[in-house]
């Protein structure tokens, strides 16, 4: 199975970084966590980024905080598909690299997600995965399944309560 990259742009923004981690530990799907900036050790992440396709890797998710330039920089220089996740930072709670992130150039895509949304990152790329992967794509189904009753349970619990 080909592997997720999950990269980020500082290990301050290792908190988010775990919710793609755990995704893909329930998944079974293997990845690779690093720390690569695109401004403090930008030909690292070049170098990290233009071997990804033959070093296994399916899709990577980025995320930085800031001046969050880390997931274009990688798109830049590969045609994987590239998740950014922007990470909330003090001063204006992850706007700054939410727009930094989204708001890429024609012909160099990055699937932006929420606000340190790194959950649904890793969700997003194992269903790219899941294309060509018929287990995966039925682990999925499973998971969907799963939050449709758990919804459901807690909704008969709030009704319980307060629908006399
Ligand atoms: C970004 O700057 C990183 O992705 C991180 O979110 C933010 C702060 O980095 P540190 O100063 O904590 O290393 O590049």
């Amino acid at each position: 199975m080909k592997k997720i990259g999950i990269v980020m742009g500082s290990d301050s923004d290792l908190q988010v970084a775990k919710k793609a981690v755990d995704i893909c530990e329930e998944f079974g799907v293997p990845y690779e966590v690093h720390v690569y900036s695109a401004h403090r050790t930008p030909e690292e992440a070049r170098d990290f980024t233009v071997n990804a396709k033959a070093n296994g890797f399916g899709a990577i998710i980025a995320l930085a905080g800031m001046a969050a330039h880390l997931a274009g920089a990688i798109a830049a220089n590969t045609t994987l598909p590239v998740v950014g996740v922007p990470v909330s930072s003090n001063n204006l709670d992850g706007m700054d690299a939410l727009l930094s992130t989204v708001m890429m150039p024609t012909g160099i895509p990055v699937a932006t997600v929420a606000i340190n949304g790194a959950a649904n990152a890793a969700l997003l790329c194992i269903e790219m995965l899941a294309l060509s992967d018929d287990e995966l794509a039925e682990k999925l189904a499973a998971r969907r399944a799963a939050d449709h009753a758990k919804v459901l349970e807690k909704n008969a619990r709030i009704e319980a309560e307060f629908n006399h």
